[in-house]
């Protein structure tokens, strides 16, 4: 028996040894222990400050342990039979209550100066309202009225398995939050349906997207870069599947991206204008079904009933295009289904009601009635 616990020490022994003169597997494992430094000066206050504590805990830890061990050791019952009788002695209690008040102090003005620079509130240099939805991001410019949403972009196959996953999966997206670098800007963090988290751990923000509330955030990067995040509230189902993905770039293609934005815009309001052709509409419309639907009635159509119903073969899909039209634009009370009035453009809105009532059979199979964009402005007309 105590042979066998000796190997295995022996065994524990050199496999420590022997990683260590692995250092680069090592030391690549090691890097993904510790917090992240991240690239703001609030991120790098956090990392000094979690290391800080970190230290003073280790020498704690040390010095606590030190004593009981060496006590243990050098005051046995048979190294030490007559016991010293510093019980109840005032001093020592005194003592002992006071140190840790004090290192509890001096901890406390660290982390209350790095909470004081997080939540240092002013307007930002840009301000953004970030709206979480079940289950996407929407970003709002409010200075410029630059307006889109986020979806995941991870392709379904790899998330079923069929294919092998890509670099970042589940951790990318069609459209990402775009800033400039060395720019102060603020982040007005509210949602739209249930509780969200919007969590970049590289600019050292998490913050609680709650509906009816605005949490704020800022920050200032220092370098370009690709950042990315998760929700980080369990928001249903779909909660893993709705990354943050953050764009750093320089003023100048900023400035840029703002009016290719800007263009877009127009571009869609000439889009909304034009003659479609079902054929087009379909096409355009299965784009929009993908990023938009599938997570709930599936790339097949055939939705996870009970709760997520099948648009292949559903009467509304097949027989009711206006009811089919006032869902999409109302949504269901109640239900998961929301509204996509504010979400997609006329447009899109229009090609993702063709789409559903041609594919998967619904046009052989239903009176194959569709929707054109001109339809979707005439229903957003104020009745009277
Ligand atoms: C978050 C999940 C979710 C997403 C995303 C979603 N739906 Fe739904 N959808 C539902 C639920 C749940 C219902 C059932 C509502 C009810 O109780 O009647 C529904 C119902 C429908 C119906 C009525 C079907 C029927 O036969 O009753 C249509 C049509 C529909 N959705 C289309 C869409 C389209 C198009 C999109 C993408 C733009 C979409 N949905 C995105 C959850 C979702
Ligand atoms: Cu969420």
């Amino acid at each position: 028996m105590f042979q066998r616990l000796k190997n295995n020490y022996r065994t524990i022994f050199y496999s420590l040894l022997t990683t260590s003169f692995y250092p680069a597997k090592a030391f690549a494992q090691w890097d993904n222990m510790n917090m992240r430094e991240g690239v703001t000066q609030v991120s790098r206050d956090v990392f000094e400050l979690h290391m800080l504590i970190f230290y003073i805990c280790v020498a704690i830890g040390t010095l606590v342990f030190g004593v009981m061990f060496f006590s243990l050791f050098r005051y046995t019952k048979k190294r030490n039979p007559v016991p010293a009788t510093f019980h109840e002695s005032t001093k020592l209690e005194f003592a002992w209550t006071l140190v840790p008040f004090l290192i509890l102090v001096a901890m406390a003005v660290p982390a209350s100066k790095t909470l004081q620079d997080i939540y240092q509130d002013e307007e930002g240099e840009i301000n953004i309202q970030v709206v979480g939805y079940q289950w996407k991001w929407e970003y709002k410019y409010l200075e410029d009225d630059i307006n889109f949403f986020s979806n995941l972009s991870t392709d379904q196959d790899e998330i079923y398995n069929l294919v092998p996953k890509g670099e970042n999966y589940l951790l990318e997206v069609d459209e990402p939050l775009i800033i400039p670098v060395n720019t102060r800007v603020r982040f007005l963090i509210t949602a739209n349906d249930v509780i969200h988290s919007w969590w970049v751990p590289d600019f050292a923000i998490k913050q609680d997207a709650i509906p009816g509330f605005i949490n704020t955030a800022w920050t200032k990067v220092e370098e370009p870069g690709i950042y990315r995040g998760n929700c980080t509230e369990l928001c249903g189902k779909n909660h893993g599947f709705m990354p943050v993905v953050v764009k750093v770039v320089e003023q100048e293609e900023y400035d840029n991206w703002i009016i290719s934005k800007k263009n877009e815009a127009i571009k869609l309001a000439e889009l909304t204008e034009k003659e479609w052709s079902l054929a087009e509409l379909t096409s355009r419309g299965e784009g929009v079904y993908e990023k938009n639907c599938v997570a709930c009635h599936q790339a097949s159509g055939q939705g996870m009933p009970p709760i997520f119903p099948a648009l292949a073969g559903s009467e509304i899909a097949l027989y009711d295009k206006s009811r089919h039209l006032e869902i999409l634009m109302e949504g269901v009370q109640g239900a998961a289904m929301q509204s996509y009035a504010n979400q997609l453009s006329e447009v899109d809105m229009a090609a993702v009601i063709t789409y559903t009532r041609q594919a998967w059979g619904n046009a052989e199979n239903g009176d194959g009635a569709y929707v054109v964009p001109k339809d979707i402005v005439e229903y957003k007309k104020p009745k009277i």
